[in-house]
């Protein structure tokens, strides 16, 4: 007997606006999901031929999926303002809604031309409170991972479950109460910036590649995807740390992912699954925005791995 998404909102403890406005981001994950799965054969891969305000440069999914995401979130009257990372300025909606969504609508699209799982991240807070909100004040956080199944994680702030999409098109529940292994030993970061890394990031992965004859007594194995959303997933599946951390060459922007809809929904999601969050000196749902775009260092999954970041950065 399966369990669908609609159902098991109903039966959640949460404001019926807030459950609405989950189901409106997996009604848009379900379309997204149905472009991305024939996008090689409607040509619609490739540049979109613009940068966003990151800059940059649009893959044409990016916009499709930004499109979709703004068109179903468009007609929930819940949601007054949608801030999006394709999109410059925060979208205000005349509607009176209490609801405020930040998202990645495309999160990891450099992979689409090569078929590696990609995702859609959101995060939905209170609007009265304004557009800079830190991550502890987020209502709702969660993510769709585009992959050999199309999975819908979600967090109201203190356990974390997973739906499918099954061949209806329907999200039904396929793991509740997700527990993220406070031990792993693996770790996900992208070595070939190595020559950038502070002392801290440096001396936790060597620890690492050390294995069983260094400081961490234990063999290491090492997964970077390039796709957020995918290698998150993994880390609340079967343990393991993302590092994403400030470093030489991202200091001046103060990080390469962004803080309101990617760093904050997912620590939201790994801490409510008992994994950490860190810059690897700050919780990141401490971190008081001050703009809409802002980036931010992330270290997330694993608690014991996580604490040892921090460890590190507490020696440098
Ligand atoms: P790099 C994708 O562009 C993204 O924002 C995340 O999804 C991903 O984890 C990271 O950037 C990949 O960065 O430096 O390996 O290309």
């Amino acid at each position: 007997m399966t369990t669908t998404l609609a159902e098991w909102l109903a039966a959640q403890p949460v404001d019926q606006k807030l459950a609405r406005a989950v189901a409106t981001m997996a009604a848009a994950s379900a379309e997204i999901a149905a472009v991305l799965r024939i996008a090689p054969i409607e040509g619609e891969t490739g540049l979109a031929g613009h940068t966003n305000v990151q800059g940059e440069a649009q893959k044409l999914l990016d916009v499709i999926s930004n499109d979709i995401v703004l068109n179903h979130i468009g007609q929930n009257s819940d949601i007054s303002i949608l801030v999006s990372e394709e999109l410059d300025e925060a979208v205000h909606f005349d509607n009176g809604g209490a609801l405020l969504v930040a998202t990645d609508p495309l999160d990891g699209s450099s992979n689409l031309d090569v078929n590696v799982t990609v995702g859609t991240i959101f995060s939905i807070l209170d609007a009265s409170k304004g557009l800079l909100q830190k991550g502890s004040a987020q209502l709702a956080a969660g993510y769709a991972a585009y992959g050999p199944s199309t999975s819908f994680v979600l967090t109201f702030g203190t356990s974390v479950a997973v739906f499918t999409l099954d061949q209806s098109d329907t999200f039904v529940l396929t793991k509740d109460k997700v527990a993220v292994s406070p031990a792993s030993g693996e770790y996900a970061i992208n070595t070939a910036r190595e020559r950038f890394w502070d002392a801290a990031t440096k001396g936790y992965v060597d620890e690492n590649v050390a294995g069983e004859t260094g400081l961490a007594g234990k063999r290491y194995n090492m997964r970077w995807v390039g796709s957020m959303v995918a290698d998150i997933h993994r880390i609340l599946m079967r343990g393991g740390i993302f590092l994403y951390p400030l470093d030489s060459e991202t200091l001046e922007k103060g990080g390469r992912l962004r803080l309101l809809y990617e760093g904050n929904p997912m620590a939201l999601i790994v801490t409510a699954a008992g994994g950490k969050a860190t810059t690897g000196r700050k919780n990141i749902l401490d971190i008081q925005p001050t703009d809409i775009h802002q980036r931010v260092p992330v270290v997330l999954g694993s608690s014991e791995e996580v604490t040892r970041v921090e460890a590190w950065y507490k020696k440098a």
